[in-house]
């Protein structure tokens, strides 16, 4: 089996393709998006990862990745296509039904599928499984075989992660499973752990779940101390020194394309009431509109106020914006009428207004908010924004800044 079709060109996708023509198979990468195979075939990548260009051009100029909008006959067909959530929030499981869609018409006896996309319990079985028999005859571990191998990759390290992390693979049946992990231990330096389909796929959405209820606690924990004037900060340092406990860092909000998307996929299809997952999805969910709201109380006597964002991603250090807080921040107070500035270098692509300039976000302003703990911001000079700045305030949503230099420059500062 040396042929593999990657359909979905992804922050999955792309690299999962290059790794493996990398590793000796000859890839075909498929998109829908004409736009991403053009500039693809131009010899650009449209990620912005460590390591992942130079791997790309490597594989594509030596022929080993292909990338195309149509599909072709293939060995191996690895589906990592988006799930993202409906208006109801449950899985919009679309893009898999698409992609399965196009794999039928070119599957043969013997070939295996293997989805990547975080996917509901029974995603696998019931939706790849049902549609390739009822439009083939094929029977699913007889006469193809049928895999879920969820990728685990950290967005800003995703290339690291793919090849050291360990990683997951449910098979329909053993000889599914054991003919993935072939594939897999090409590239994968972690261990490969063998398991069913369904226990794959709740796995996953486990493991990126328990990341949400964990962080749902800490922004709890933040909301609770400011209540009671204490700094979060002291008591999750000192908490920590105790062996057994870890506490998260609170934030401004939960982003990314995964931790606010997967727990509901968890819940999809079960009926159940009031459940924990649920009330942290609520408390996650609700961190921007808190954060707003402190702000203006920060401005609100001030005439015009003008309001600097530090970060538009929804993290640090990578330039991604799905889901950041800094976007629901920004509505809430478009809304209320705020001069917003939005600073971020490494977010080019932000949907609203954005700053590169760092000297003209904060001229005028009346409070700096720090969203992002990116670290290139460590090198702005405090003195010389204090200096730009209408009203000298800081509302550090991160922990970032030192309070003693802060205050030091005249800036009243608040926390979480
Ligand atoms: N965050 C905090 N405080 C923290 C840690 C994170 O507020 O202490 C916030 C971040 O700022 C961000 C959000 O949580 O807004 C999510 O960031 P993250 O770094 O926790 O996770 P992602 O979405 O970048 O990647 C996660 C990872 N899952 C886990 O760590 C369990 C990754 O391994 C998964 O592969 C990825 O989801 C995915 O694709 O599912």
């Amino acid at each position: 089996m040396k042929n593999i079709c990657v359909i979905g060109l992804g922050y999955i996708g792309l690299p999962t393709a290059c790794v493996l023509a990398s590793n000796g198979y000859n890839v075909l990468g498929i998109d829908i998006n004409e736009e991403i195979i053009t500039k693809l075939n131009s010899g650009r990548v449209h990620i912005k990862e460590p390591e992942l260009e130079e791997m790309f051009l490597d594989v594509f100029n030596s022929g080993k990745l292909r990338v195309s909008q149509n599909l072709e006959k293939s060995d191996i067909f690895i589906i990592s296509v988006p799930t993202p959530l409906n208006q109801k929030n449950k899985a919009d499981l679309s893009y898999v039904i698409n992609a399965v869609d196009k794999v039928k018409d070119y599957i043969d006896k013997g070939n295996l599928i293997i989805l990547e996309s975080t996917s509901p319990p029974g995603t696998t079985r019931k939706v790849i499984g049902s549609m390739i028999l009822k439009n083939t005859g094929l029977k699913v571990g007889e006469d193809y075989y049928l895999a879920f191998c969820p990728e685990r990759v950290l967005p800003g390290k995703i290339v690291y992660e793919l090849i050291n992390n360990d990683r997951i693979i449910g098979g329909i049946n053993k000889k599914s499973a054991e003919k993935s992990k072939e594939i897999y231990s090409s590239f994968v330096k972690g261990k490969i752990l063998i398991t069913d389909l369904e226990t794959a796929e709740i796995t996953k959405l486990a493991e990126n779940t328990y990341r949400d209820v964990n962080l749902a606690f800490s922004n709890e924990l933040a909301m609770i101390c400011s209540d009671h004037n204490i700094n979060i900060w002291d008591v999750i340092e000192l908490a920590n020194k105790h062996p057994r406990v870890n506490i998260l860092n609170p934030g401004p909000g939960v982003g990314g394309h995964c931790i606010p998307i997967d727990p509901w996929f968890i819940l999809h299809n079960i009926n159940r009431k009031d459940t924990l997952i649920e009330k942290c999805r609520d408390i996650n969910n609700s961190l921007p509109n808190i954060i707003s709201k402190k702000i203006m109380e920060v401005v609100k006597d001030k005439k015009d106020p003008k309001v600097t964002l530090f970060g538009a991603s929804y993290k640090e250090n990578i330039g991604d914006t799905r889901e950041s807080p800094t976007k629901a921040i920004y509505k809430n107070l478009e809304r209320k009428k705020v001069n917003i500035s939005v600073y971020d270098p490494l977010s080019a692509n932000f949907e609203y207004p954005l700053s590169l300039d760092l000297n003209d976000s904060i001229k005028g302003s009346d409070l700096l908010v720090l969203l992002v703990e990116h670290k290139i911001f460590k090198k702005i000079n405090l003195k010389h924004v204090s200096n730009l700045m209408r009203t000298k305030n800081i509302f550090d949503t991160r922990n970032f800044f030192k309070k003693d230099e802060a205050t030091r420059y005249g800036f009243k500062y608040y926390i979480i």
